[in-house]
């Protein structure tokens, strides 16, 4: 750093677009000084530190959401990397199991961390059971295809690749194998952190969030194994848009953690195959932003954009304790795609810094800690068994009520007076249970007198449920609160979706 010619170049820079003369702006001017000064680090042409040095190092591999610790190195290293292709069935929701193509047996896959300048040799093994030939492409490596045309590696082989990290900055690495589409959105990426050479700064904790968007013939949360859907990606209209591979990989017990008063770093990436990341943890701000995962980094920042194979790296400090929910901002990714997970952080409380409660019942509806879905998977598992029984459709029901009608109708099902009505001992119900699904499908407006009461509001329709979540919803509703009892079956609410009411909603 030379203080003394970085401001003589920016007064001439500002000089020279304001048209000033030189002497006008002798004196730097403070707010420009230094945040916005860019030295450049001469990049791969800089990045070569000659031949590795010492006995070669195998590389520490970690699965989502670990990150291995820094390298520690200041010459450059021959790092060894083996990254095993693992082809398995795993739950992507709760009681949903899709086929993963996995590097490492993840999604996404290990976390790979070297320095700038070190040699990678590189060993992609495919497994003998997989069914597919598979590679790797790292936006890491400097070299036409990314490592993609010396790693195709078939079933039961084990393909070796070397490579010199030039270029400091977080890089994506994924499969690059005919579909190449179909092999991302299988769950095949991860991420590759090339640290610069001093390292990056210390922080109390670092955390690997991936986010990737899939295609599943069912509609979101069908229960059963969901093949995936070559149209719908090619649509790119996502049934789950998700943080680690599945939902709630990173909510309850497995939420992400920290305390008060620690730095946290999380390095994320986005696989895509198709959509761009709007990444917003609510109730912080990153303190720094490294965009793109390359050199520079943005302060203050709210949202950050990752593109589908590309990576950022964000920081912030804890001073609250709570739950922190890390979304994709485009939210109805959040809320309606599973793009969430939580940061819990610990500690004392500061009221002088914030005065409010926990969020976890309005951000998290059926993801808040403390709530199992499993209800709702076991109902499904139970009809598929052909043992389905009314407490079982209940107990499922209720849980899916809390996450859907709750908010409006509260937990109690007692409504509020005059804006929504009640489905506790419901006549407006009572008088015909049968309208119970269909409602839930279709919304209602106009009109509505309940218990003496009027309402006069909109329902909005919710034909994002399934058949079976319909059917259970409207059993626990129908068999709660004083209501007159029955059972919806999934084939009711499937007639019930083809019909639509006259005082059907239209969303509005
Ligand atoms: C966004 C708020 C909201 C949500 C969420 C909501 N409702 Fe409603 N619901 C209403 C409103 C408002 C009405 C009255 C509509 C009118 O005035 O025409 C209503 C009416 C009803 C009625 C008929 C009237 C009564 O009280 O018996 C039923 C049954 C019903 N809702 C069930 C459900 C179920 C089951 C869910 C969850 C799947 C749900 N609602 C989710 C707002 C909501
Ligand atoms: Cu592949």
């Amino acid at each position: 750093m030379k203080p003394a010619v970085r401001y003589a170049t920016l007064a001439l820079a500002v000089a020279a677009t304001l048209g000033l003369s030189a002497c006008r702006v002798e004196q730097p001017n403070p707010a420009a000084s230094g945040a916005t000064h860019q030295e450049e680090t001469g990049g791969s042409a800089k990045g070569d530190f000659g031949p590795p040095q010492g006995e070669p190092v195998e590389a520490i591999l970690t699965s989502p959401p670990n990150v291995p610790p820094p390298t520690g190195r200041t010459a450059p290293a021959k790092v060894i990397v083996t990254l095993d292709v693992i082809e398995k069935e795993m739950p992507i929701s709760e009681g949903v199991t899709y086929t993963f193509w996995t590097f490492g047996g993840t999604v996404p896959g290990s976390f790979i961390r070297v320095r700038q300048g070190d040699t990678v040799e590189f060993h992609l093994r495919n497994m003998p059971d997989s069914k597919m030939p598979h590679n790797i492409d790292l936006h890491g490596v400097t070299g036409p295809g990314g490592g993609a045309a010396s790693s195709f590696t078939a079933p039961g082989h084990v393909s070796r690749f070397s490579f010199k990290a030039l270029n400091a900055g977080l890089y994506v690495y994924h499969c690059a194998t005919a579909p190449v589409g179909m092999h991302i959105a299988n769950g095949m990426y991860g991420l590759i952190l090339v640290e610069p050479p001093e390292g990056l700064p210390k922080v109390d904790r670092e955390y690997y969030v991936m986010q990737g968007d899939f295609y599943t013939t069912g509609k979101y949360r069908e229960k059963g194994h969901q093949p995936f859907d070559m149209e719908k990606a090619i649509d790119e209209n996502p049934t789950y848009v998700l943080f680690n591979g599945m939902e709630g990989s990173m909510t309850g017990d497995k939420a992400l953690t920290a305390n008060t008063g620690e730095k946290v770093r999380l390095y994320v990436g986005n696989g895509g195959p198709n959509l761009v990341s709007s990444f917003h943890v609510i109730g912080e701000i990153f303190d720094k932003v490294w965009y793109e995962g390359g050199t520079r980094f943005q302060e203050n920042v709210q949202t950050t954009l990752i593109p589908a194979g590309g990576a950022a790296m964000m920081e912030f400090h804890m001073e609250v304790p709570g739950s922190y929910v890390l979304v994709d901002h485009s939210i109805f990714r959040a809320f309606n795609k599973g793009a969430l997970a939580i940061l819990k952080a610990e500690g004392k409380e500061n009221k002088a810094i914030y005065s409010g409660k926990e969020v976890d019942a309005v951000y998290l509806g059926d993801q808040a800690a403390g709530t199992s879905r499993a209800p709702v998977a076991a109902a499904a598992a139970a009809h598929e068994a052909g043992t389905l029984t009314k407490d079982d459709q209940i107990a499922a029901g209720k849980v899916l009520f809390a996450g859907t009608c709750s908010t409006c109708h509260q937990p109690d099902g007692k409504g509020m007076e005059g804006v929504f009505p009640p489905l506790a001992g419901s006549d407006f119900i009572k008088a015909n249970p049968k309208r119970v699904p269909e409602i839930i499908l279709h919304g209602l407006v106009g009109p509505v007198k309940v218990n003496g009461k009027d309402y006069n509001s909109n329902m909005p329709p919710m034909s994002q449920l399934t058949d079976d979540e319909v059917a259970n919803i409207a059993t626990y509703v129908l068999n709660s609160w004083g209501n007159p009892g029955g059972q919806v079956s999934r084939e009711d609410a499937a007639k019930a979706r083809a019909t639509k009411p006259a005082n059907a909603s239209d969303g509005h």
